[in-house]
């Protein structure tokens, strides 16, 4: 039987079949010598004396490291408006290694409801609707109903720093989920992050990880090519004359014409430039 696994803690697993049922379950000895199961894993389980084991990890599609999560569709980027302020430059480090994992970006901004100017984030928030990005505002009391149907159909990570409201958005669209926000894990004393095991939580039809993912911002294992071809704003009908352009110095670069039109972000575009010699390999530039 195949199930896939939504919740890991060290060595213990749950996983679900097809009809939500739900097994308990841990890796069998010989899989622990093998692939270690994460979560989002499609299994294969066996029961042995009353209990159910991991005999074989199906092949993932795709896998992050920080969490450990394997089969995502999709990353939101979860930001907030004010406290702390709200940053082009971060966000887009992170569409930019989201996409190079094959992931879709989404973006949510949290906090509106403490901006006093919100039209402040106007000309930004086009900015990314115009490139193709989702984008929903949020404030402590506003409607979810976009925001469930962004998760439904998918497995979802939450990607953002501690504080800005993941677990706040979970709770609100279902209660029952009772994540423990920042107020109370300060009481607590826990550490910055109030999230610690894994666990894909079944949620408007979809499923989605509160865990910090893309906590840190590290390009040096793409290479520069990874990015240039994954970047979603890049993703042009008219190609490049060449077909590895890193949209950097070549002559007959699409992206950089699509730029100076106007049709690609220049904000995106400049970001990029800045994170190219953060890649793998240095670009040698050829004059
Ligand atoms: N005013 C306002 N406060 C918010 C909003 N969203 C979240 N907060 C507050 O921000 C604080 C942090 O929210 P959390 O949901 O714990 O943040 P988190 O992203 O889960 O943080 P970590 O689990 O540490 O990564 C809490 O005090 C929330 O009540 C919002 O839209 N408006
Ligand atoms: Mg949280
Ligand atoms: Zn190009």
């Amino acid at each position: 039987m195949t199930v896939r696994l939504i919740r890991q803690n060290s060595n213990r697993y749950i996983g679900v079949d097809a009809q939500r049922q739900r097994y308990e379950l841990i890796p069998s000895g010989k899989l622990r010598l093998e692939t270690s199961p994460i979560v989002g894993d499609f299994v294969k389980i066996l029961e042995t004396s009353n209990r159910f084991v991991i005999e074989e990890v199906l092949e993932r599609k795709n896998q992050l490291q920080r969490p450990s999560i394997a089969n995502v569709d999709q990353a939101i980027i979860v930001m907030s408006a004010t406290q702390p302020e709200f940053s082009t430059w971060l966000v887009d480090q992170l569409i930019f290694l989201i996409a190079a994992e094959k992931i879709k970006p989404a973006l949510i901004i949290t906090k509106m409801d403490l901006l006093e100017n919100p039209e402040s984030l106007d000309e930004i928030i086009d900015d990314y609707r115009r490139s193709g990005y989702p984008v929903i505002l949020q404030t402590k009391t506003a409607d979810v109903q976009e925001v469930k149907q962004l998760i439904k159909g998918n497995v979802s990570v939450l990607a953002g720093n501690s504080g800005v409201g993941k677990s706040t958005i979970l709770n609100r669209i279902d209660p029952t989920l009772n994540i423990s926000t920042q107020e109370i894990s300060f009481s607590l004393n826990r550490g910055k992050h109030t999230t610690t095991h894994i666990e894909l939580h079944e949620v408007a039809g979809g499923l989605i990880a509160d865990t910090p993912g893309f906590s840190t911002l590290d390009f040096s294992n793409l290479t520069m090519f990874d990015l240039a071809s994954t970047v979603p704003d890049f993703q042009l009908e008219q190609p490049c004359r060449f077909r590895n352009c890193i949209h950097d110095k070549e002559p007959g670069c699409a992206v950089k014409a699509a730029v100076k039109s106007g049709e690609v972000s220049k904000i995106r575009y400049d970001h990029y430039k800045l994170v190219l010699p953060l890649t793998k390999e240095r670009y040698d530039v050829k004059e």
